[in-house]
């Protein structure tokens, strides 16, 4: 794409979802404007003409709307060829396509989506079995897709598409843990049963593309009293 491509992100750099864009757009080098949305109030008739779900993030490029921070960092991917993706119409690019969508989809249906469950879990029961679901599909699905990775998907030498689209939240495992979010016996069963997922997860979430907008302090605290309030309700 051109040099004079004109590119505006809404985003919220307290999102998981938006900071896949913010990945995508460090990698790849390219200038961009941002418009911070607050999500603490309804949304503007502005922003609502953006994007009527109302959702961050959004990306404009030159005149055309596109939305879905999976779309936006694919969209971003395909339109500037990089190391993050090589292009469509090769073998090889075509194979990193359903290489990557299977780690990601493997990610977030195996692992992820029922470590989610623990911080919305109404009771400590709900949330100890949505840690112990996660640990069985690291183990089982997960680990295995990294065996490779040295220290970043499929053995690259640097962030790929997988990272851009997992990294938000590898880099949350990391501070929940630290931050005592999440229980011990998570970070006990990463480092024994997962050594592959270990060493990435930890090289994701140091990586300053991935760090760049993370305010831990802030995503811990929302995360914390989001906790609370939903063991409380
Ligand atoms: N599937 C969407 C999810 C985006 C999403 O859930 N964004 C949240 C913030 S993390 C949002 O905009 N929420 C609006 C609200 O809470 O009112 C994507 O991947 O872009």
């Amino acid at each position: 794409m051109g040099s004079n491509d004109k590119l505006v992100l809404y985003t919220n750099h307290r999102c998981p979802w938006a900071h896949r864009a913010h990945i995508a757009l460090s990698e790849l080098g390219i200038p961009f404007e941002e418009e911070i949305i607050d999500l603490d109030t309804p949304r503007t008739e502005a922003y609502l003409k953006v994007n009527p779900r109302g959702l961050v993030p959004s990306l404009r490029f030159n005149d055309e709307i596109i939305t879905e921070s999976g779309i936006v960092s694919q969209f971003l991917a395909d339109a500037y060829p990089s190391h993050l993706l090589p292009p469509s119409n090769t073998v090889d690019g075509a194979l990193r396509r359903a290489r990557v969508a299977f780690f990601v989809d493997t990610f977030f249906t195996k692992f992820q989506s029922h470590l989610g469950k623990f911080v919305f879990a109404k009771t400590d029961a709900d949330a100890n079995a949505g840690v112990e679901a996660a640990v069985a599909g690291l183990v089982k699905e997960v680990e295995p897709l990294l065996k490779d990775a040295k220290p970043f998907f499929g053995g690259a030498e640097k962030l790929t598409l997988a990272e851009v689209l997992t990294g938000s939240f590898a880099i949350r495992i990391v501070s929940f843990l630290k931050a005592g979010l999440y229980p011990a016996s998570l970070g006990e069963a990463i480092s024994t049963k997962a050594p592959n997922f270990d060493k990435w997860v930890h090289e994701v979430a140091k990586h300053p593309s991935v760090t760049s907008i993370y305010q831990e302090d802030v995503v811990v605290k929302f995360t914390k009293a989001r906790l609370a309030s939903n063991r409380a309700s």
